[in-house]
């Protein structure tokens, strides 16, 4: 692992809308994490901080009519399928102009209008659901792809191996893209799978394509992601991604803990010197793909765009009880 692809195989179009991309779910995230001790956020926030470019690149690769589902940890994978930001801080809030009418809140995001299918908080729940939607494409005959999102916890569950399994036997054209960030709540890997099990190649034995990539290089992963989907369009079948990454913040929540115990302050530290969006940034200014007066204004941009979107959210109004609770008035 480890290979460095170089950004500069990539246009500067793709590397400045990678790079917004990214420093957009950061934006967004630090802004939750700041925000979040006002208690207008009521519901349990899971941050991706330190995962962007994952969620960035792949983001980018799909098309809107593909489809993905996700995870608790949701935000960046709403956010990089091309979701819409005030819509998702509406959710947050619990208001009825949120993605999922102000219903689920940060874990069950839902947006059909990006093919955004759902995410749910039951650790596996949506892999099934993936599969099903790539089993739809494949009746319907098109081009699309349907993308599953998971956590290296996922893989624990009994239906990721029943998913997977179907997958591979009908071909099924699914991406599945697994951010090992080498815990599942305070539980790491060493403690939960055999010493020396790689996951990728667990799949890989499955029947399923299967490769690994470090998930702090937004452009290795959106090369490698891309030449994958390439081959699912053409209806070659599955394929599978196990990508390296670190969660910097709690499991839950807006604080950082490194500090109870499951994991020390010296690791955080290690990971949080590839962050992906400053290492990215660094590259593209060195190679002289964009400037420091083009990412003030990318940040500016993203600024007013978090400030409109938190705005809207709060005067937005919650859901009367007919719509939230419809079972109530049959
Ligand atoms: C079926 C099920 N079992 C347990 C839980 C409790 N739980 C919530 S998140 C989580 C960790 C999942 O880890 P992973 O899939 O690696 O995702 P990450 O939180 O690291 O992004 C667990 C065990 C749950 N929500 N659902
Ligand atoms: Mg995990």
């Amino acid at each position: 692992m480890n290979i460095n692809i170089p950004s500069s195989d990539l246009s500067k179009e793709i590397c400045h809308e990678l790079l917004f991309r990214m420093k957009r779910i950061r934006g967004v995230e630090e802004t939750i994490a700041a925000r979040y001790t006002e208690w207008k956020m009521r519901c349990p926030t899971h941050l991706c901080t330190g995962q962007e470019a994952v969620a960035a690149a792949v983001g980018l690769v799909l098309r809107k009519v593909d489809f993905a589902v996700s995870t608790h940890r949701a935000h960046g994978h709403y956010l990089g399928k091309g979701g819409s930001l005030p819509r998702m801080m509406a959710e947050i809030y619990g208001k009825a102009t949120g993605c999922s009418a102000g219903k689920g809140g940060s874990m069950h995001l839902i947006d059909k209008s990006v093919g955004f299918m759902g995410s749910t908080a039951i650790v596996g729940n949506t892999i099934p659901l993936g599969v099903g939607l790539a089993l739809s494409i494949k009746l319907h005959k098109t081009d699309q792809v349907s993308c599953v999102f998971l956590g290296d916890g996922a893989i624990e569950e009994g239906v990721f191996y029943e998913a997977v399994n179907f997958a591979a036997l009908k071909q099924l054209p699914v991406l599945f893209i697994c951010e090992n960030n080498l815990y599942s709540v305070y539980s790491p890997l060493t403690v939960r799978q055999p010493k020396n099990r790689q996951i990728y190649e667990l799949v890989s034995a499955i029947g399923v394509p299967s490769q690994e990539g470090n998930g702090n290089q937004v452009s290795e992963v959106f090369q490698k992601v891309s030449k994958a989907v390439d081959s699912i369009r053409q209806g070659k079948g599955p394929q599978f991604f196990e990508f390296h990454i670190y969660r910097w913040r709690e499991h839950c929540g807006p604080n950082f803990d490194n500090d109870i115990g499951y994991r020390t302050e010296e690791e955080y530290l290690t990971w949080k010197a590839r962050d992906p969006v400053q290492q990215f940034e660094q590259q593209l200014l060195e190679q002289q793909t964009i400037s420091t007066e083009e990412i003030k204004q990318l940040e500016k941009t993203i600024e007013a765009e978090v400030e409109a979107a938190f705005q809207f959210a709060e005067d937005s109004p919650f859901p009367i009880p007919e719509t939230a609770f419809p079972q109530l008035y049959l």
